[in-house]
């Protein structure tokens, strides 16, 4: 079988996109090329101990920040702004979205990211990964980029996806024709295409969540995760329980092997933990394309209309006959 490279899908797809000037494929390659840099930088951090470690600081949602955090941050957004093609990005790790300026002002596209999700899973050595969306900006081109461009509901992305830094280095995305994954080469310093238009199964076996929240959670979950327990040969249960806390790897391997992750509304932060705009919105666009379902327990997560960059929502995602359970349960309560 001829091994395609990313850059040459990024080209031979360039065409099914109904605006298709390169401009989207160009950040494409931009977040390729800044996903090499930090996938080499992040194999570095077990030996450089000025990488390991917090810098001190905390971001806007008063976490801290690692050092690797900051640098994907910096090497992302350095990458997209090289091609003047994107106007503004806003980033987890930025308490104000970004506003390029010079001839990037008349960039057409405005990106959202989480340049390293569970970077505190770094100095264990486990998987950790980058989150993208991609869309076109509503203010005119050649003006500065405002805070409505980047508050555009999930169902306006342009591209989504995510690159996990795990065994292998994958880099995951869909432009709404299908969702395909390209893993790394390193010594050739090039992606494949490895997992060509992914489909994730209907049903599944894996149940994903930090149970340590169980009191936290409303009642009709907490019967759901009672449910996954329950032994029943007809509905191949129990599930299997497996969390990571590193959302890209819990949700990549649910993706391949079929499973649901659940971050949910707890006591303590009813809008759950994760992010709209830059870690739910994304992953619900690959996992639809791959034939899944992703909602905040009610809706479905691309419909929701954000109102804040760092907005929260509770999140759930996955196999979708799983993720019609799970509403079922919480329904009934
Ligand atoms: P981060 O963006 O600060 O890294 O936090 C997001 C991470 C996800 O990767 C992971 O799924 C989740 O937080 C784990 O949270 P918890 O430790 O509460 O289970
Ligand atoms: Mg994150």
């Amino acid at each position: 079988m001829k091994s395609v490279t990313l850059g040459e899908f990024i080209i031979e797809k360039q065409y099914d996109f109904k605006y298709a000037t390169g401009e989207l494929s160009s950040i494409l390659s931009s977040i390729r090329l800044a996903s090499k840099i930090v996938h080499h930088e992040l194999n570095k951090a077990g030996l450089a101990e000025h990488i390991l470690g917090a810098v001190g600081t905390e971001n806007i949602q008063g976490e801290e920040q690692q050092k690797l955090d900051l640098y994907a941050n910096d090497v992302f957004i350095k990458a997209l702004k090289n091609r003047e093609i994107v106007c503004g990005i806003t980033s987890e790790e930025d308490d104000d979205f970004v506003a390029f300026d010079g001839e990037s002002m008349n960039g057409n596209y405005v990106v959202a990211m989480d340049p390293l999700d569970g970077s505190s899973n770094i100095d264990v050595n486990v998987s950790v990964g980058t989150i993208f969306s991609v869309y076109r900006r509503i203010s005119p081109a050649g003006t500065p980029v405002v805070l409505e461009d980047f508050l555009q509901p999930g169902t306006e992305q342009v591209a989504g996806g995510y690159v996990l830094y795990g065994s292998s280095t994958m880099l995951i995305y869909t432009t709404g024709n299908g969702t395909n994954g390209f893993t790394y080469d390193s010594s050739l310093g090039t992606f494949y295409l490895s997992h060509p238009d992914m489909q994730t199964s209907k049903d599944g076996k894996i149940f994903s969540m930090n149970e340590g929240n169980y009191n936290r959670t409303s009642q009709g979950l907490r019967n759901y995760i009672d449910y996954t327990k329950g032994i029943d040969k007809a509905t191949n249960r129990p599930y299997t329980a497996r969390y990571i806390g590193s959302l890209v790897a819990d949700f990549h391997r649910n993706l391949l092997k079929g499973g649901v992750y659940v971050y949910p509304s707890t006591d303590e932060s009813p809008k759950g933990k994760l992010r709209l705009l830059y870690e739910c919105n994304p992953l619900a666009f690959i996992i639809e394309q791959a034939g899944g379902k992703a909602t905040d327990g009610e809706k479905r997560i691309m419909e929701l209309k954000p109102t804040e960059l760092h907005q929260r929502v509770p999140f759930i995602v996955g196999s979708s006959n799983m993720v019609d359970t799970i509403h079922e349960f919480i329904k009934e309560n």
